[in-house]
This record gives structure tokens, C-alpha cells and sequence, in this order.
């Protein structure tokens, strides 16, 4: 080391920062500058800024133990974190010090950040809400722990492959991972099948047939200005006992190692769905292999603490993401009955305090419910407690004169049918709260999925409306209109984004909209470097960026917004002498491996693409591009370069979504539908600033009701008809003319989304658009205000109100 750092007559003294850097390169990585690859690089870097990463990190733990402090448990079968390296140094305010230390070994700190993989433990809006969350903990200095799955694979890799999804398994992990610490010692049993035998003290005893060993992998988790370090915490399933050394001995290999595979199954891969319950028996050994790992957690920590484990809900808060860790409640309850000899009522009542339950969707296709042979035959003492909770529910709804049907609703056990086990209904018997993720969803919540719990315990329903994290989504995703803000009001908004609010008056300043759009347009220029290099495509930085990017449903109608294309293509065709917008139109999404509809319109995407963009009579007026593999990562570039973001659900359908609030953050405009959270950005940014168009929830309602007529709606709009037909008959699909006609043909028959109902709605908005776009000065100056006024969606405002209602923690 000595000569690395004496004075070479041909090389300048590297700072120490630079030596750190450096040294950990050559003896951590075993590789000198010469031999060293970006990965080399990029792990020497993760391991130079960690050192700084743990001493915060005990701190925060050490400070939490010595105040006794109550900690938080957020359970999520789903974080979609993305890259690590940027967003910790950007929070350490180490970025400036460390890209010069890697500039004077030769490095761009660029360069390395964007070959980091992407932890893409998620699949969608739920995922990376689980993220944000986890950094505004941090960031507002409450202890917490994040707890999940540690996934071999995560996320597939999208590739397009003739227009079609492909599904390629995505190694995150093959570089290693140099943000992980795995703990050995904290490891837990995790039993699956058996029975449920009584002892001489009469107690019952599950004996389980199989188990696995759930290890603790942590990963740092730093908030804003490194206040706080709070740890994700993922399990990974080994064997039990890994090489049974008889097998071994006896030379039977592949039998010795068949429960090592087995093990490892568990936690090899993610379910790929978004708003659909998988219902395969592996993924209810995944949720419970990570509840009861996490709940043995939680319980052995508070005792260690406390030696009391009675105090449970005075020093954990147990939050559930989702239904999919529900069957928590019932591992918490077997441990307090079985193993800490409660009685059932107190333990019952201590179960409630403790957990909070959020719902992300009211898609019945979504709530999970579990075949009832299906859940007694894996888990029978929980199967036993499930019965025993749901006596007790249903005898305190008689008593308070519920009726059958209601009863009928309440109950734990759907019957009708297959008899099963309704997550949903044991989330909320669990749990002293339930919110929802928007108002409007929180709404439906208490008149739909839950309206007869919600008649039975009317105190217990909330709203905690969404939010996204400005370090990542505004600051990080976004240097130069950060920059930009600052100049303008200062730097106020960065520990507190509604601050922004000062930006408004600049809306109407004229040399600040002119920053404001050069700042755009550089991030328009960087992105179409990007899809060039990526894809081959080139897209003018003058056109109109219009984008949805979101996983690829139904319900989200990527597929009006498809056809609107297709009406518009017509439109500039007939008429060419208009004074048409010039248009690129982004898409991006995955869709679920098994949802054949999803996947038709990904490729509908990308033959309309291929036509349109082909086509010289339109003159590059529009482009239209499906960018492969979306991603955080990708999010990251595309909004910030975004004018135009569609939200364009149906309306009751999007729980709340979160990529719109990205985007107003950024100064797009929304096109959108008074559906999720959309209403409360409309609510905040003012009609003037946001251009809504359609159904409402309740005249969905309505028209579903009254039985709506999608031919009659197809009929009454040639536009509609003529973009209808045209898909319908092969004109994007000369090669296999009849691709769409079952798509298309589900529109007539029933179109459940009520895309028709829309279409036309849709379509006059649009050219509202193109009218405002002709506008420059007006355009801008409702970004800015879009700017200036969705401070509110801070996921750090939502996890106050987290904190401070369902937690007890501030
Ligand atoms: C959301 C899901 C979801 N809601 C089942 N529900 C899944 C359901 O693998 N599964 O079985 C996975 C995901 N995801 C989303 O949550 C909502 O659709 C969005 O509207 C919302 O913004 C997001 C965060 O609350």
C-alpha cells in the first residue's frame, strides 16, 4: 500500500478516500487497477461507502435498544428497490467525494452506478411502495425492519423478441451481492405438514413432517442525510440439516441434497403475478415461510428486550403488506397459545393490538384465499386457530344481531363451493387497523370487499393515501430540475417535500418556465440517447413525450390508449394539412408469464409501433415505441423526460398507483381518470393543471348495473369502430391477419373495462392536450404548479400518518 500512495513522479497522490477505495479493491476483490473490471470497481466502491453504512447502522440499533424504543415490522412478500449504490450516497451526501475519488483512479462514478442490477424483489406498485417506505423509516428516524424474501430471482427480465414477451430469469445475484450480510445466527425452523398431537400437560403440539432453516440476510436501508440506517431483513431456506451425513456416507449423493433442493426451492423465485393471487401450494410455503420466520424474529427479540411477552403491542408494530403475510396472525397466535401458555382470549387481544393491515386492491381475482384441504394438510395448527378465531368472530357478530348473510360474509371460511380459507377476512379479524391506499379506495373498501366487517367494527377502516420518495423519484431520478428548484426557493424542500409549494408563484416567470423547459428538454435529449442505444430508435427531444409505463393489465387499459393511437394514425392520415402535436408514445410494462390477454396487447404495442413508424405519410408526427424490460432503473430515466403521463384505469379499478405521483413530481401532466390517488393529485394540482376525462367509479357502477351495451358505445363512435376494425382485420398484423380478432372481439362481447364507454371521452381529451401543448408558456407553467403542489404525495407524509394512527410511534 505505501507505494500506492507515495508520490510517484507520473502519478498524483490519491486522496484518502481514493486509497480506501483503492485497497479495498486489491484485498477484498483480489484485483489491482490494472486487472480490475467495472464489477471489480463498482463492489470495491459498495464496500468503501458501507464501512460508513455499519458504524449508522449500529448506531440506530444500539440508540433503539437503549431507549426501548416500540420498532416497526413492515411484513412484505415484495421490496422493489432497485439500485442501492446512488440512492445511499446521494442520502450519505457522499456523492460529490467519492465520484472525485473515483475520477482520480480513472473511474466514472456514472459508469459503475448503471452497471449495479437492480434488486427487483417485486413486481409492481405494491413492491416498490414497500421501498419507499423503507427509506422515509429511515428517514424520519423511527426504527423499523423490513421483512420479506431474500429471491434467487426476482423480477424475469422482458425481452421483445418479434414483438412478443419473452420471460428471461434475471441473476441478480451472479457478481455476489456486496449490500448483503447474511446472519448466520439468527435462523429459525420452519415447519410444514405433521399434526397436531396433545401432551401429558394438555397442550397441543404441532408436530410438523417437514422443515426448512430460515436464515437472516440484512441489508442496510440509510435515510435522508444518513439520519438513520434500519435493516431489511430477507430470509433465505436452507435444509435443515444440509448433507445428511448418513445418506452421504452410504454414497447416496442426490438423496443427501434432494432436501437441499427442496429448501432452496422455496425461496428461488418470485411469483410474477400484480394483482392476482397465485394460489399454488409453493407460494402459500413462501408466505408462510417468511411470516413465521418473521414473527419467531419478532417475538424472540421482544423477549430478549423485555422478558415480557405481554408488552408485545407497547414495542411492536407489525404492519401487512397485503393479505400475503396473513397468515401471520395465526403464527403469532400459535406462538403466544402454544409456547408462551396465554389463553386465547389474551392472546387474541395482543394479536390485534399489534398488527395493522393494509389492502392494495379489491380485484377479486387478487384476494387470496387458500383451498381449505390445502391449508389444513400444510399448516393444521394454524388451520385450528384459523377455526378458533373464526368461532370467536362469528359469535361476537350474533350477539350483535348480524344477520346470516352477514355472517355468511364475515366468516374466515368462504363456503359454496370449494371450501376456503379468505386471507382478506383473517387480515382484518387480526388486525385494530385497516386502511386502504387512497381515499376513493378506502371508500369502495367500506362499501364493497369489507362492507359487513366494516358495518360489525366501524372504527377500524382508514385511508393512508399513498406516497413516493422525493430522494429517489425527485432528487437522484432528476439532478437538474433538483438544481433548478433550489436556485429558485432553496434547499427547504429537501428535508421537506411539501416546501415545494414555494415554486408556484414561479410558474408565472417567465425566464424560470424557459429554465424549467431546457431542464426538460435535456432530460428529453438524455432519454432518447438512451432508447437509441437501447433499442435503436430515435425520437425527437421536440416531440410530445407521452408515457404509460406500468405493469401491463386490463384494468390499467393500455389497450385504449392503444387504439387511440391507432384512431389518431387515421386521423393524421385523413388529414394531413392539420396542425397536428408531434408525438412519441412510450409504452413499457411486463406482463404476468400466464396472462395471454396482457401479453396480446404487448404485442398489439409493438405491431402498431412497427406500422406507424414506418409509415412516411405521417412524417414523424408519431412515433410509437414499447420499451423492453421497464424497470425501476428505466422508470428512473423515462419520468424525468415524461410531458404527457397516462393513468387512464377504470375508474374503481387502481387502488391508488403511485407512478402518477412520479410523474406530476417531475412535471408531466396527467392524463388520467378520477380513479386511486388520481383524484387527490387532481384535488392538489387544481382542474386547471390536469386534464380528466371519463367514467366515474359510480357510473361504472351504474352502467354495469344496468347492463351495459359495449356495441351500442363501439356503434356510436366511428373513430372507435374504424380503429376497431382495422386492428380486427389485420391491418397492424398482415402476418396473422386473425391475431387480434379474439381481443378485439371481447370488446363486443362484454368489454368488462369499459374501454368503449370511454373511448370517446378519451380521444376529446387527448386533442385537449395537443391544444394545451400549442400553448408553450401555459404548458409549462402547469408543470411547474404540477411541481409546486404534490409535496403532499411524500411517502414521508404518508408514513407519518402510519406512525402516528395505526403505529403509536410519533
Ligand atoms: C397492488 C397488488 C398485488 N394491489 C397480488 N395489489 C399480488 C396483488 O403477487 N400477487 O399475488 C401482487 C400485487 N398490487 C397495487 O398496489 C395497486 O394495484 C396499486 O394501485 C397501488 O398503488 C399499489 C400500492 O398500494
Amino acid at each position: 500500500m505505501a507505494t500506492l500512495l507515495s508520490p510517484a513522479a507520473d502519478k498524483p497522490v490519491l486522496t484518502p478516500l481514493a486509497a480506501q477505495i483503492l485497497d479495498t479493491l486489491v484485498h477484498r476483490i483480489g484485483k489491482d487497477e490494472k486487472a480490475a473490471r467495472p464489477h471489480d470497481w463498482l463492489a470495491a466502491t459498495i464496500f468503501t461507502v458501507r464501512n460508513d453504512i455499519i458504524e449508522k447502522w449500529m448506531d440506530s440499533t444500539r440508540e433503539a435498544h437503549a431507549k426501548g424504543a416500540k420498532r416497526v415490522y413492515y411484513l412484505s412478500l415484495e421490496f422493489l428497490i432497485g439500485r442501492l449504490l446512488r440512492d445511499a450516497l446521494s442520502n450519505l451526501n457522499q456523492t460529490h467525494d467519492i465520484a472525485g475519488a473515483l475520477k482520480s483512479l480513472g473511474v466514472d462514478l456514472a459508469t459503475i452506478e448503471e452497471i449495479e442490477p437492480d434488486a427487483a424483489l417485486g413486481n409492481g406498485g405494491l413492491g416498490r411502495l414497500a421501498a419507499c417506505f423503507m427509506e422515509s423509516l429511515a428517514s424520519l428516524d423511527l426504527p423499523a425492519y423490513g421483512y420479506g424474501i431474500r429471491y434467487v430471482n426476482g423480477m424475469f427480465r422482458q425481452r421483445i423478441d418479434d414483438g412478443f414477451q419473452v420471460e428471461l430469469p434475471e441473476n441478480w445475484l451472479q457478481y455476489g451481492n456486496p449490500w448483503e450480510f447474511e446472519r448466520r445466527e439468527s435462523a429459525y425452523f420452519i415447519g410444514f405438514g405433521g399434526e397436531v398431537v396433545g401432551t401429558e400437560t394438555g397442550h397441543v403440539h404441532w408436530k410438523a413432517a417437514e422443515g426448512v432453516e430460515a436464515t437472516a440476510v440484512d441489508t442496510p436501508m440509510v435515510g435522508w442525510r444518513g439520519k438513520r440506517v434500519n435493516t431489511l431483513r430477507l430470509w433465505t431456506a436452507r435444509a435443515f440439516d444440509p448433507i445428511k451425513l448418513d445418506q452421504f456416507n452410504a454414497g447416496d449423493f442426490e438423496g443427501a441434497l434432494a432436501g437441499q433442493t427442496r429448501a432452496e426451492t422455496l425461496t428461488r423465485v418470485l411469483y410474477p403475478n400484480d394483482s392476482t393471487a397465485a394460489g399454488q401450494e409453493l407460494r402459500l410455503r413462501q408466505e408462510y415461510f417468511f411470516s413465521s420466520a418473521s414473527i419467531q424474529d419478532i417475538v424472540r427479540r421482544h423477549i430478549q428486550y423485555t422478558g415480557d411477552i405481554r408488552t408485545l403491542p407497547d414495542k411492536a408494530a407489525i404492519q401487512l403488506n397485503d393479505t400475503h403475510p396473513a397468515v401471520a396472525v395465526a403464527e403469532l397466535m400459535r406462538l403466544l397459545v402454544d409456547f408462551h401458555d396465554l389463553g386465547f382470549d389474551e392472546a387474541w387481544d395482543i394479536t390485534r393490538a399489534t398488527f395493522g393491515y393494509t389492502n392494495h386492491t379489491l380485484l377479486p381475482e387478487a384476494l387470496e384465499s387458500w383451498p381449505l384441504p390445502l391449508f389444513e394438510r400444510l399448516l393444521p395448527r394454524h388451520m385450528q386457530l384459523v377455526y378458533a378465531i373464526n368461532a370467536k368472530l362469528l359469535r361476537e357478530a350474533k350477539a350483535k344481531g348480524v344477520d346470516d348473510r352477514a355472517i355468511a360474509a364475515i366468516s374466515l371460511i368462504a363456503e359454496g363451493g370449494e371450501r376456503r380459507v379468505r386471507m382478506a377476512n383473517l387480515a382484518f379479524a387480526g388486525s385494530h387497523s385497516i386502511n386502504g391506499v387512497a381515499a376513493l379506495h378506502t371508500d369502495l373498501m367500506k362499501k364493497t370487499v369489507f362492507a359487513d366487517l366494516h358495518a360489525l367494527y366501524p372504527d377500524r377502516i382508514n385511508n393512508k393515501t399513498n406516497g413516493i420518495t422525493p430522494r429517489r423519484w425527485l432528487q437522484q431520478a432528476n439532478p437538474g430540475l433538483t438544481a433548478l428548484i433550489r436556485e429558485a426557493i432553496g434547499d427547504d424542500f429537501l428535508d421537506d417535500a411539501e416546501k415545494l409549494s414555494a415554486l408556484d408563484p414561479f410558474a408565472d416567470d417567465a425566464g424560470f418556465r424557459s429554465r424549467f423547459a431546457s431542464v426538460k428538454r435535456a432530460n428529453k435529449v438524455a432519454l432518447a440517447q438512451h432508447l437509441k442505444e437501447l433499442m435503436g430508435i430515435r425520437i425527437d427531444p421536440d416531440a410530445m413525450y407521452d408515457v404509460q409505463i406500468k405493469r401491463i393489465h386490463e384494468y390499467k387499459r393500455q389497450l385504449l390508449n392503444i387504439v387511440e393511437t391507432v384512431a389518431l394514425y387515421d386521423q393524421i392520415r385523413s388529414h394531413p394539412e392539420r396542425d397536428w402535436v408531434p408525438r412519441v408514445k412510450l409504452f413499457g410494462g411486463k406482463a404476468a408469464s400466464s396472462y395471454h390477454n396482457a401479453k396480446l396487447i404487448i404485442k398489439l404495442a409493438n405491431d402498431v409501433a412497427r406500422r406507424i413508424n414506418a409509415d412516411p405519410a405521417i412524417g414523424g408526427l408519431l412515433k410509437v415505441a414499447f420499451v423492453p424490460n421497464y424497470n425501476v432503473s428505466l422508470a428512473e430515466k423515462i419520468i424525468p423526460a415524461a410531458d404527457l403521463s397516462e393513468q387512464i384505469s377504470t375508474a374503481g379499478m387502481e387502488a391508488s398507483g403511485t407512478g402518477n405521483m412520479k410523474f406530476a413530481l417531475n412535471g408531466a401532466l396527467t392524463i388520467g381518470t378520477l380513479d386511486g390517488a388520481n383524484v387527490e393529485i387532481r384535488d392538489r394540482v387544481g382542474d386547471d393543471n390536469i386534464v380528466i376525462f371519463g367514467l366515474t367509479a359510480d357510473e361504472v357502477a351504474e352502467q354495469r348495473a344496468r347492463g351495459y351495451d359495449p356495441r351500442a358505445a363501439i356503434d356510436a363512435s366511428p373513430e372507435l369502430s374504424q380503429a376497431l376494425s382495422g386492428i380486427a382485420s389485420g391491418v397492424f398484423s398482415p402476418d396473422d391477419p386473425d391475431r387480434y380478432k379474439g381481443l378485439v372481439g371481447g370488446l363486443y362481447d362484454g368489454d368488462w373495462f369499459m374501454l368503449a364507454a370511454d373511448f370517446d371521452a378519451y380521444a376529446a381529451a387527448q386533442r385537449q392536450v395537443d391544444a394545451r401543448w400549442q400553448n408553450h408558456e401555459g404548458w409549462n407553467a402547469a408543470a411547474i404548479r404540477n411541481v409546486a403542489r404534490v409535496g403532499w404525495f411524500s411517502s414521508d407524509r404518508t408514513i407519518r400518518e402510519y406512525a402516528k394512527d395505526i403505529w403509536g410511534v410519533l
